[in-house]
């Protein structure tokens, strides 16, 4: 038969766009609609593109680059769904560095929409404006995926790969460098697809049913969240009634069972449930517990987790179960459902627990007191941002979390003023929920400087500095065991009220739990920028309830 030449289907017509235009309709393409960012020279094209996107894109400047990240931080965990910032190559990257490695600790969906030195010149060494050598080798560290956009026609692709890599396998943020003179470059753009659905690896029925048996068999379950449960709550609370089983959670998994059952656990109860239990059900977590308080024959260890190289990393589990939680978890109901035993309830077991361990606390009354009076005025649906500070520690075991993303902690970096700037993105991306920002006098002033962009773009965020008028952490430690011989842990502070009023926000003092309570009530029932300060002394140590020697076995390492 003679070849017919068939016609092509008529492809749409490329346009004519810069690549910074391409780049932002992307971002757009792709559900973006806000940027954190602080501009300069760099990327000027790129501002100029956000400015031609009109209503479609935000762009919330802030006062140092942290703060641009933090935001964007703050906004990914609030919502589970990507978000981007922009900064200047050089010292505009590196001031946003801490931020990046906190994001990717706690594998957020960040972009990092960073400037570069004109691209004929990248690694010639001349001194260009804000040149950092191998600026490429350095993103390329902080994120699984980087890459440099090196002109209009490749931008939109580039953009696209680097968002669905955030939200394909195990999150995290995505970093994308472009030249000062490629942004503006124009040229042909073939039309901005629609994003692709992010590839899903196929559930491993096997290993589902082996998981099934396991736990349907065992008689004492132990559950552990990590941030990847977060969008699995139905999920874990079905299977924690399923199996009877407790869940417990740190930093990043509180408020994946509702913390008002008497389930739902922190590591001081965690630790008991944790030696008396059979089988252990990871989602999402690192499973630090393991590597703190050992695990020996007697434990059998199921993992759920995105990323394939996780489960084993310390130790081999009896099964791993690779993906997202949600739909795995779903799979697993449906086989337990064949495997599970009848159960007897173990509410009365776990309120005993519980109580018990409100007794324990009493030490920690100081503290609980503030921690009690914060639950009793967030809104049920509040948003709650802890920073590295002692009523934060006692928060992280103490305070009931109702649902999930509303507790947000830094994970394993524990980075000290990561709080009120991050508090700033999740309350600017959630706007109608309100969300509190506690923290130190120490880490407060990491970013306080952002209580400028509250009231530029009216960012509603109430937030609480905690002032014993020092490094407290610090200067326990070196109280109790280096023979009080104190160093660089004392500080000299503003006076927090006037400071705030003076950025044109409301400044507020509370002494104690009902004053604190009184404020935080009239901060919410009225939205705008507030901050409440409560000097405070010193404070008993908390970490004898997480620093916990181990019960099965060796540790490898502490409880971070
Ligand atoms: C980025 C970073 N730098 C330093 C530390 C070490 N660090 C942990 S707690 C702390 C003191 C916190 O002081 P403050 O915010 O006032 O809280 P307090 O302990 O007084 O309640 C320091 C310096 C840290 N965790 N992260
Ligand atoms: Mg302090």
């Amino acid at each position: 038969m003679p070849k017919t030449k068939r016609r092509k289907k008529a492809e749409p017509a490329a346009l004519q766009m810069s690549t910074a235009e391409a780049t932002v309709a992307t971002l757009i393409a792709h559900g973006i609609d806000t940027v954190y960012a602080l501009p300069g020279v760099h990327n000027d094209h790129l501002f100029d593109a956000f400015h031609g996107a009109g209503d479609r894109l935000r762009v919330v400047h802030t006062r140092h680059e942290q703060g641009a990240a933090y935001m964007a931080l703050g906004a990914a965990l609030a919502t589970g769904k990507p978000q981007a910032y922009s900064v200047v190559p050089g010292p505009g990257l590196l001031n946003s560095g801490a931020a990046l490695l906190t994001a990717f600790g706690m594998n957020a969906p960040v972009l990092a929409l960073i400037g570069q030195i004109p691209a004929g010149k990248i690694g010639k060494g001349f001194g260009y404006l804000h040149e950092i050598r191998d600026q490429a080798g350095i993103i390329a560290r902080l994120v699984d995926h980087s890459a440099r956009i090196d002109g209009p026609g490749e931008a939109a692709a580039k953009t696209a790969r680097a968002i669905r890599s955030m939200h394909e396998g195990r999150y995290g943020p995505a970093a994308l460098e472009c030249a000062i003179d490629v942004w503006g470059k124009r040229g042909a753009v073939a039309p901005i697809a629609p994003p692709r659905p992010p590839r899903t690896p196929k559930i491993d029925d096997d290993a589902v049913r082996a998981a099934a048996k396991l736990l349907g068999d065992a008689k004492r379950v132990l559950i552990v969240a990590g941030g990847g449960a977060q969008d699995a709550s139905p999920e874990v609370t079905l299977l924690s009634k399923m199996l009877q089983a407790p869940v417990m959670a740190y930093r990043r998994g509180r408020g994946v069972l509702d913390g008002r059952y008497p389930f739902s656990v922190t590591p001081p109860i965690g630790r008991d449930l944790w030696k008396e239990a059979d089988v252990v059900l990871a989602i999402g977590t690192r499973l630090n517990a393991a590597t703190a308080w050992g695990v020996d024959r007697g434990l059998a260890v199921v993992r759920v987790d995105a990323d394939p190289d996780e489960p084993a990393r310390y130790s081999k589990p009896k099964v791993a179960l690779i993906g997202d939680a949600a739909p795995i978890l779903r799979r697993l109901i449906e086989r337990l459902d064949r495997f599970n035993r009848r159960r007897v309830s173990r509410e009365d077991e776990m309120k005993g627990r519980q109580a018990r361990l409100r007794e324990r606390l009493a030490k920690l009354a100081p503290q609980l007191g503030f921690v009690d009076a914060i639950r009793r005025e967030l809104p049920e649906d509040g948003i709650y941002v802890d920073d590295v500070t002692q009523i934060g520690f006692v928060a992280r075991i103490a305070m009931p979390v109702y649902r999930p993303r509303t507790f947000l902690s830094p994970g394993f970096q524990d980075n000290l003023g990561w709080g009120y700037a991050t508090a700033l993105g999740a309350q600017c991306a959630r706007p109608d929920t309100p969300v509190l920002s506690i923290s130190g006098d120490g880490g407060f002033l990491y970013t306080s400087n952002e209580l400028a962009t509250a009231i530029r773009h009216r960012i509603p965020l109430v937030g609480i500095v905690f002032n014993d008028g020092a490094f407290g952490n610090v200067r326990r430690i070196q109280q109790e065991r280096f023979g009080n011989r104190l160093i660089a842990s004392d500080l000299a502070n503003p006076d927090f009220v006037k400071y705030a009023e003076s950025f044109g926000a409301a400044g507020r003092r509370a002494r104690n739990p009902e004053e604190l309570g009184a404020a935080l009530r009239l901060a919410f029932a009225r939205p705008e920028p507030t901050l409440i300060e409560v000097p405070v002394g010193p404070m008993q140590s908390p970490w004898e309830f997480i620093h916990m020697p181990p019960v099965r076995g060796p540790a490898r390492r502490r409880l971070p």
